[in-house]
C-alpha cells in the first residue's frame, strides 16, 4: 500500500512542480533577494491557487525571515512555506472525524457542488465507521434523480449499511426528517444525509438545503451536528466562493477534499481554511469504499512545497 505522503504527493504533483520550478527561477542563492522576487514569489503562489491574501501573507513572513538572516537557501524557503501552511490548515479538528453528540445519533450533512463526491463519500464514510464498530445509517437526500437515491441504495448493499431513500421528486427535507426519526429510534450511532449536488449561486436550492437542516433539528434537537462539503481537488479558487455561500446556509463544520488521486492542484483548500476556518477531516484518493484516510495538515503541506519529510519515500 502507497504512503499518504506519497498520495498526497502524486496529488499535487502539478502545483508543487510549477512551484518549484518558480522558486528555482526567481531566486539564486549566488545574490541577495529583491523586493521583486518575493513580488514574483508571490504571483507564483496565486497561480497555484492559494488566494490573493495567503499569498501576500506567506510572502511576508519569508520577507522577514529573509531579513532576520533565518532563510538563505532554495529550500529554506519551501520548508518555511510549507511550515507555514501546515499551520494554516491545522485548523482544530482537522484529520479528526467527529465529536460525537451527547445524544446520539450525530447527524453529518454532506454538501456541495455536483459531481464533487458527496454520495461516494457517504458510502466510504458508513463503511470506515462501521468498521470501526458504530452503528450507521445513510439517508438518500438527493429525491431530484431517481438515479441518485438509486446510487446510494446501491452503495448501501455494497457497504452493508441501512438506506433510508424517499421516492424520486419528493420533499428531500420530509426524507431527511423519517432518516432523523429512525436513525434515533432504532439507536444508531451515526446518521449520515447525502445531499443533492447545487450550485452555490442557485438561490432555491441553497434555500432548501437550509430547510433540510432546520428539518433534521425537529427530529433530533441540535443535529446536525456536522455539516462537511465535499470539495474536488481538481478545481481553482472557485472553491473559496463555494465554501463561502455554503456556509452562509449551513455553518460548515468540516471539509472533505476529494479526487485527490488524480493530477488535481488541491491548492485552494489553503485559502478556504484560512477565511472561514474550516479544518479538512478528510481526503478522498479514489472511487471504492476504502479510499479515505483522514487529513494531515503536515502531509499535504510538505507535498505541496516538495518538502521531503524525514522518513517518507
Ligand atoms: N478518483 C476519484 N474519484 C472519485 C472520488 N470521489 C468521488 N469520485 C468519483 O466522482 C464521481 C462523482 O461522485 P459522486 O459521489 O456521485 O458525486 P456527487 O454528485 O457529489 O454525489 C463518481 O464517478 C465517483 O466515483 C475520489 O476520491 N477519487
Ligand atoms: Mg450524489
Amino acid at each position: 500500500m502507497k504512503s499518504l505522503f506519497s498520495i498526497f504527493k502524486n496529488g499535487l504533483q502539478k502545483t508543487a512542480t510549477s512551484l518549484v520550478r518558480g522558486v528555482q527561477s526567481v531566486f539564486t542563492e549566488t545574490k541577495p533577494w529583491t523586493a521583486e522576487d518575493f513580488e514574483h514569489l508571490e504571483g507564483l503562489l496565486i497561480q497555484a491557487d492559494l488566494g490573493v491574501v495567503t499569498a501576500a501573507e506567506l510572502v511576508n513572513d519569508l520577507k522577514e525571515r529573509y531579513d532576520r538572516g533565518k532563510i538563505a537557501t532554495r529550500e529554506d524557503i519551501r520548508r518555511a512555506m510549507a511550515e507555514d501552511v501546515t499551520k494554516i490548515l491545522e485548523v482544530a479538528g482537522a484529520g479528526n472525524p467527529f465529536t460525537p453528540a451527547a445524544k446520539p445519533p450525530t447527524v453529518v450533512l454532506l454538501v456541495g457542488v455536483n459531481g464533487t463526491g458527496k454520495t461516494t463519500t457517504a458510502a466510504k464514510l458508513a463503511h470506515l465507521w462501521q468498521q470501526d464498530g458504530l452503528k450507521v445509517m445513510l439517508a438518500a437526500c438527493d429525491t431530484f434523480r431517481a438515479a441518485a437515491v438509486e446510487q446510494l441504495v446501491h452503495w448501501g448493499a455494497r457497504v452493508n449499511c441501512p438506506v433510508v431513500a424517499g421516492k424520486p421528486n419528493s420533499d428531500p427535507a420530509a426524507v431527511a426528517f423519517d432518516a432523523a426519526t429512525r436513525a434515533r429510534n432504532e439507536g444508531m450511532d451515526i446518521l449520515l444525509v447525502d445531499t443533492a449536488g447545487r450550485q452555490h449561486t442557485r438561490k432555491a436550492l441553497m434555500d432548501e438545503l437550509g430547510k433540510i437542516a432546520r428539518t433534521i433539528a425537529k427530529a433530533c434537537p441540535g443535529a446536525p451536528h456536522e455539516v462537511w462539503l465535499t470539495v474536488d481537488a481538481g478545481i481553482g479558487t472557485n472553491a473559496v466562493t463555494q465554501a463561502r455561500e455554503f456556509s452562509k446556509i449551513v455553518p460548515l463544520t468540516g471539509l472533505i477534499i476529494t479526487k485527490l488521486d488524480g493530477t488535481g492542484r488541491g491548492g485552494s483548500l489553503v485559502p478556504i481554511c484560512r477565511e472561514l476556518r474550516i479544518p479538512v477531516r478528510f481526503a478522498g484518493l479514489g472511487e471504492r469504499e476504502t479510499d479515505l484516510q483522514p487529513f494531515r495538515p503536515d502531509f499535504f503541506a510538505q507535498a505541496l512545497f516538495e518538502v521531503k519529510v524525514t522518513g517518507s519515500p
